[in-house]
């Protein structure tokens, strides 16, 4: 019976975004046993390296714990996030994991959700709601705290350089999103009251490299390489592409601008051992054994905790750099 509803689970998922029509990518499901616990999971897209980790670490984790996982990765949009959960709900799964891509307007498919007495775990970003019954629990990085290292990362360079005036230009990720508003308060929290700072500008890159670049391009127009003393850039793949228009404008990222980035890529690992960027805090896409763990005790009917965040470390130039096991994702 089982597997017959999960065959039939399949063929409404794709027969529903044939006949809507949208781009959501179909439902791929990673094979279960029968009988297994079925998980419909909306990831936001692939936009970074960091989120194409993240869905890695989702998959196998689903697979390590014998879950069939309905995966529909919605390619930014968050309408056909909307879209993917009213399948979820329509298919009767188990539990719904997604990544809201913006924290605004969820209520309405949380309700729906929560009326088909499907609990939703939101794994990665945060909503913004004033019925925090829509959802059973969060499984995501302390965004405020990453904010704030980066801040006290600038402190301690500042102090260490003996600098009385910085200027600050911030790469911020999508607008409205929960790593963007609270890497943003965090740093403006710690650094914001110090005359030593300020922030010149402040423009989204929408965690995408290409946007790095055409955001760098722009700053650097705007105020010159002398007129920048720090980029806060609030993903590595920003940041990466922020290096490259940096370095072909013949500025040495790391040296004559400071560089401050957020997740720990690999790619952006070995940039700061080489000395182009100066601090990295770690943002780790490693949340799928922490969300499949809640799904497993929500099917057990035991507790879970509301809140979960993984311990996440800073890396910096005033680290030692050569430790092997320092690689990123
Ligand atoms: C953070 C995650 C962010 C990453 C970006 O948890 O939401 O989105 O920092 C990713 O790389 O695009």
């Amino acid at each position: 019976m089982r597997m017959k509803r999960i065959a039939c689970l399949m063929f409404a998922l794709i027969l529903l975004s044939v006949l809507s029509g949208c781009a959501r990518e179909p439902a791929q499901e990673v094979s279960a046993s029968p009988g297994s616990v079925v998980v419909g999971f909306s990831q936001l897209g692939a936009e970074s390296s960091w989120r194409i980790a993240n869905t890695a670490s989702m998959v196998n984790a689903a697979d390590s714990y014998g879950f069939a996982l309905m995966m529909e990765n919605a390619n930014q949009k968050q309408e056909l996030q909307i879209k993917s959960i009213r399948s979820f709900i329509a298919s009767r799964v188990d539990v719904i994991v997604f990544s809201p891509i913006v924290e605004t307007n969820w209520d309405n498919v949380l309700r729906e959700a929560r009326q088909a007495g499907i609990p939703v775990i939101l794994m990665d970003r945060m909503i913004e709601t004033a019925d925090d019954s829509l959802y059973t629990a969060y499984v995501g990085a302390d965004f405020y705290a990453e904010g704030r290292k980066a801040g006290e990362y600038l402190i301690r360079k500042a102090d260490a350089l003996g600098a009385d005036h910085l200027n600050i230009v911030e790469i911020s990720g999508t607008i409205d999103s929960t790593p963007m508003r609270d890497r943003q308060r965090g740093f403006m929290d710690v650094i914001g009251t110090d005359p030593r700072f300020n922030v010149i500008a402040s423009i989204s890159g929408d965690f995408l490299r290409s946007k790095g670049e055409e955001c760098m391009a722009d700053l650097l127009a705007r105020f010159g390489p002398e007129g920048i003393d720090v980029v806060y850039s609030h993903n590595d793949s920003m940041t990466l592409g922020a290096l490259d228009v940096m370095e072909q404008a013949g500025v040495r990222p790391g040296k004559d601008i400071l560089v401050i980035s957020v997740d720990g890529e690999a790619d952006a690992v070995r940039a700061l051992k080489d000395g182009r960027i100066n601090c990295i805090v770690q943002c780790t896409p490693a949340l799928g054994g922490s969300v499949m763990s809640l799904v497993q005790g929500l099917v057990s009917n035991r507790s879970i905790p509301r809140v979960s965040h993984p311990v996440e470390a800073v890396f910096s130039d005033f680290d030692d750099l050569t430790d092997p096991a320092l690689e990123g994702f």
